[in-house]
């Protein structure tokens, strides 16, 4: 019913060298421990006390041994993931949801603007500590995927997890869930939103399309019922434009937490709420301090700015995206009085898919009169580049576009940016 995968130890192999000596005269341990005396390595001051070579080379060859490894951060132990066998698959809107046999779903037929997935899953593992969530690239999706959007993204807003015990189980109580970690996450769509209960947050991959990412959940207390347990599933889509997963497995464990298998990264704060929970502070909202743009006007809240396009980057639209066309040969320029409050500076730089440059846009950031960030040069329609820019004691935030050839088709925006305490 369940198969159970074990995730592959990322220790390597560790030799010894001190124990494979054997100890040296005198009865002394070979693995001794670690120069206390002085940080290099090798440890030249052992050397410069003149230790005999003949008695006290197990010693030394030890000593390195035990100073790499105190230099090397500990490694956690692998985590043992059971995939779960998904059953009463259902799609709010009619996509049909289909199990393969490597237990992935996948989704496909109608396809809905937004939707809602529901399934549940009985395991009878007792303790469980978390759940992985797996979103998986398929030949079947534009893009292969892992989304549904013609870009292969999705936008998974809230995962929800309920457990019921075996003999009630359509009596789920909810799961509170906590400490959300991706493998990867689009710039302004980190995967601490599908649990942070906000409608407006959620999890995305671009530009990483086309691949297999995964998300790993702790659930804040241990699920165990003696007989087993029901696992009731419910992923929300509500972003539009198709932005739903397209295919996905899940697995669960019973690993003590935190759970770190040695490729999951640590937990990423959600950038879209402050230090004062009061919203996101997107650049879009605030006013300007000065404004020069080459082409139309500075584009705000999605808009472009010229005529009455909206800012489209993939076909993935950007509601808080600051469009800024720069003039032929030169720069466009916004900027913004943070006055020293915020700490970092978080963006996508990208060119519209209404346009394109032949010389390359170059897009930076700019505190105070100095560039903290810039850009490869970004030519072609779609192509986009994140970046997370320290700005702490910025009294000034300049946002710049350079332009070094005609301007026709210099459609740069700067995606969702917006700065953090
Ligand atoms: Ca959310």
């Amino acid at each position: 019913m369940e198969d159970g995968v074990a995730v592959e130890d990322p220790r390597v192999g560790e030799v010894d060298v001190g124990r494979a000596l054997g100890p040296r005269a005198g009865g002394e341990d070979a693995r001794s421990p670690p120069c206390l005396k002085c940080t290099s390595n090798p440890c030249f001051l052992f050397f410069s006390l003149g230790g005999s070579k003949a008695t006290d080379d197990a010693k030394v060859v030890g000593t390195l041994i035990q100073k790499t490894k105190l230099d090397r951060p500990p490694v956690p132990p692998p985590i043992t993931w059971t995939t779960l066998q998904l059953e009463a698959l259902s799609s709010a809107h009619g996509a049909t949801l289909t199990r393969l046999p490597d237990l992935s779903v996948l989704a496909s037929d109608t396809k809905p603007d937004k939707d809602v997935y529901r399934f549940r899953a009985f395991t009878d593992l007792k303790g469980i500590t978390g759940i992985r969530l797996e979103v998986l690239p398929d030949d079947s999706l534009a893009n292969k995927g892992p989304g549904r959007a013609d870009n292969g993204n999705f936008v998974l807003h809230e995962l929800k997890l309920a457990a019921a015990p075996k003999a009630e189980p359509d009596k789920p109580q909810p799961v509170p869930l906590q400490n959300a970690v991706a493998d990867h996450s689009q710039g302004s769509y980190p995967v601490a939103g599908i649990i942070d209960g906000n409608p407006g947050t959620g999890w995305a991959m671009l530009p990483q399309v086309g691949q297999a990412h995964f998300a790993v959940l702790e659930t804040r207390d241990d699920i165990r019922h003696e007989a087993g347990t029901w696992l009731h599933f419910t992923l929300e889509h509500d972003f539009g434009g198709q932005h739903t997963i397209g295919r996905f497995r899940v697995s669960v464990t019973t690993a003590p937490r935190p759970l770190r298998d040695g490729r999951t990264p640590p937990p990423v704060t959600p950038p879209l709420v402050t230090a004062k929970g009061r919203g996101p502070d997107y650049l879009a909202n605030w006013p300007e301090v000065e404004v020069s743009v080459g082409h139309g006007s500075l584009g705000k809240k999605g808009e472009l700015g010229y005529g009455d396009a909206k800012v489209l980057v993939n076909g993935f639209p950007s509601p808080n995206a600051v469009s800024m066309h720069p003039p032929a040969n030169g720069m466009s320029r916004v900027q913004y009085y943070p006055g020293k409050s915020y700490s970092t500076f978080k963006g996508t730089a990208a060119i519209n898919d209404t346009g394109g440059s032949e010389t390359g846009l170059l897009f930076k950031v700019v505190g105070d009169g100095k560039v903290l960030w810039e850009s490869r040069p970004l030519k072609n329609k779609n192509e986009t580049q994140d970046c997370t820019v320290p700005i702490a004691g910025v009294e000034r935030l300049e946002l710049q576009v350079e332009c070094k050839g005609g301007h026709g088709g210099a459609h740069s925006v700067w995606l969702e940016p917006h700065l953090l305490k």
